[in-house]
């Protein structure tokens, strides 16, 4: 694996770009930071309609005197009474035509196009796409993973992941392992002690990697900031941070297959969706390996 010596290595500015650039660095380490795709409005938008939606929770919960409060604020005092409040925040995002609009933004799309190789592309709505990662909230933390597995869309499929508001380093930046997005990975599937609608699926999948050899080449994503998106391949390794400080990490994360891909028009378009988290067994076996025994 060749890895760059910073995270600066993997960026261009849209000004300067172009689409073959952006490829080009792409197809090598697996992830590129196209700065400055959306612009501050379009960002903007998006973290003023995920306030007004914490806002409308917390008031119906009982949580008073926050109607103007920040979305960092009211992430805060919804979490401090319950998580679940959070998440329900996240699911309904999923369901605004706002949110759809966000993630047709043409920017973002020509993008995709390119490193998919497709025209026409496959966004899965119920899975991902948003993220709330409060302070000191480790439950939805990530260890290293691949995406394909909790999407099956096309093997060459794009993740797009961006922030609505800036990550410090004492947030937990996105570590990622340039070059690592060459094959799919095996995983062992333990869904024994899973409850659904936690938004804790991610803890299901445990995907067998060289842990040391990820780390030692390991980068934090730390040049990401509003308005910038990662695009990295859907078999790039990567993992959370920590977030140790008093803000949340609130980032979108759409995924963008191939809707062309054989494979997937073959078995017409299955996908994994949160109804049919069990797609993966029946469609790659192969990368499946025996469960650990419970502990
Ligand atoms: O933002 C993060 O911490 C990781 C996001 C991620 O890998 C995912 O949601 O699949």
């Amino acid at each position: 694996m060749t890895t760059p010596a910073s995270s600066s290595d993997l960026e261009l500015t849209v000004a300067s770009s172009g689409l073959a650039l952006a490829k080009s660095i792409y197809d090598r380490r697996g992830i590129v930071v196209v700065r400055g795709l959306l612009d501050a409005d379009v960002v903007g938008h998006a973290l003023e309609t995920l306030r007004k939606l914490l806002a409308a929770r917390a008031a119906a919960v009982g949580i008073d005197g926050l109607a103007d409060a920040s979305a960092h604020e009211l992430i805060n005092a919804l979490q401090a009474r319950d998580r679940r409040y959070v998440m329900d925040v996240i699911r309904i995002g999923k369901d605004l035509p706002e949110f759809y609009g966000t993630f047709t933004h043409p920017g973002l799309l020509k993008f995709a196009k390119t490193l998919v190789g497709s025209d026409i592309l496959q966004c899965v709505h119920d899975i991902a796409q948003i993220r709330i990662d409060p302070p000191d909230d480790a439950v939805r933390n990530f260890d290293w993973h691949q995406d394909f597995h909790y999407n099956l869309t096309s093997e060459n499929a794009v993740t797009a992941w961006f922030p609505l508001s800036p990550i410090d380093r004492d947030m937990g930046q996105l570590v990622v392992a340039p070059g690592s997005h060459r094959a799919l990975a095996k995983v062992q599937l333990d869904r024994r002690t899973h409850v659904p609608g936690q938004g804790t699926t991610h803890a299901t999948v445990k995907f067998q990697v060289d842990l040391a050899a990820l780390e030692a080449g390991a980068i934090e994503l730390d040049i990401v900031e509003p308005g910038d998106v990662a695009f990295f391949d859907c078999k790039l390794l990567h993992r959370s941070g920590l977030n140790r400080s008093d803000r949340s990490r609130i980032v979108f994360n759409p995924r963008y297959g191939n809707a062309l891909d054989p494979a997937v028009v073959g078995r017409g378009w299955s996908c994994m969706r949160d109804k049919t988290q069990d797609l993966l067994e029946a469609l790659y076996p192969e990368l499946l390996e025996a469960p650990s025994p419970k502990a």
